[in-house]
């Protein structure tokens, strides 16, 4: 039993997201892939690897990043979304631009990931609502050169997924199908360490809201938190590049806790976890005697009942 988004893989375990970021400045991997040929090559390898989908971006939404221009994101992310499109990849488009959307459903990604949840650019829920495609509503309070200005919270649980309901019922409101929507507690944006880490242990109440139940993308893959945690004992924070085995234990966990889909740098040993979890979730259904129910913690789409 699972999630089935329209026009998007489904699987008796959570999907993994491998990031295609055309950029030369973001934080986790920024400029490894900026140019064309080399970020059509990436997707192509993280599909291989066990990508269930690739998300391409072209604006890096790194702490203290100006923004670029619309034609400069449309310049980067163009071909590289025409070509896995082409090359039969489930193909996301991470972008909070309607315009850059619009160019890339026109090459036919199946998913738009809006990190801004529908904030930054008031044309968005309606252009995906029009197009019927998925539409990953990230919760986000403001653009990424002051965002930690932003970062304040009581509650920070109660308070994302109040502002996630509210997102939730704009979108809706602006014709989007609840059952296209998935959402994500965007770790990081407008977030410190210590408000990511109870985001994670609430993953199932961040997913039921607004008289639904939606998906949740996990997109903790080589953020600062996880650098932070791991830390020298001078307090140097580890380098992003090294933050995949973290990236992997929580993929694990956040996998059993019924996420939809984890967002990851490096596939391979998330698509491994992603495995033991869903393992692990059917032999503890099997010993409580729920085999063939739906996994503990993996729910339905079901949108507003
Ligand atoms: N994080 C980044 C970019 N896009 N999309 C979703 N849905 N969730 C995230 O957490 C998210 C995202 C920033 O990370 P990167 O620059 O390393 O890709």
């Amino acid at each position: 039993m699972t999630f089935q988004l329209p026009g998007l893989p489904s699987a008796d375990r959570c999907l993994v997201m491998g990031v295609v970021n055309v950029t030369p400045d973001s934080f986790s991997d920024g400029g490894q892939w900026y140019g064309a040929d080399a970020a059509i090559a990436h997707g192509l390898e993280l599909a291989a690897q066990g990508a269930d989908i690739v998300d391409v971006g072209g604006e890096s939404t790194r702490p203290g990043a100006q923004r670029i221009s619309a034609e400069e994101e449309l310049r980067r992310i163009g071909p590289v979304v025409t070509a896995l499109v082409q090359a039969g990849l489930a193909t996301s488009i991470d972008t909070m631009r309607a315009p850059v959307a619009e160019f890339a459903l026109n090459a036919g990604v199946q998913l738009v990931n809006d990190v801004s949840g529908g904030l930054a650019d008031p044309d968005m829920p309606r252009l995906v609502a029009a197009a019927g495609v998925s539409y990953v509503v990230v919760h986000w309070r403001g653009h990424s050169h002051d965002m930690y200005s932003r970062a304040v919270y009581g509650d920070v649980v109660g308070e994302v997924r109040d502002e996630l309901a509210r997102r939730v019922d704009a979108v809706v409101h602006a014709g989007v199908d609840p059952r296209c929507i998935v959402l994500d507690p965007g770790l990081g944006f407008g977030k410190r360490p210590e408000h990511n880490w109870p985001l994670l242990t609430h993953l199932a109440e961040l997913g039921t809201l607004a008289g639904g139940t939606f998906g949740v993308l996990v997109g903790a893959s080589r953020k600062r938190f996880l650098g932070n945690l791991l830390a020298a004992p001078d307090g140097t924070p580890k380098p992003f590049g090294d933050c995949d085995g973290a990236t992997v234990a929580i993929t694990a966990l956040a996998a059993a806790a019924g996420a939809w889909c984890v967002r990851v740098h490096q596939v391979p040993l998330n698509a491994d976890a992603v495995r033991v979890a869903a393992a692990w979730q059917n032999a503890a259904a099997a010993a409580t005697g729920t085999a063939g129910s739906p996994l503990p913690g993996v729910r339905t789409v079901t949108g507003r009942s």
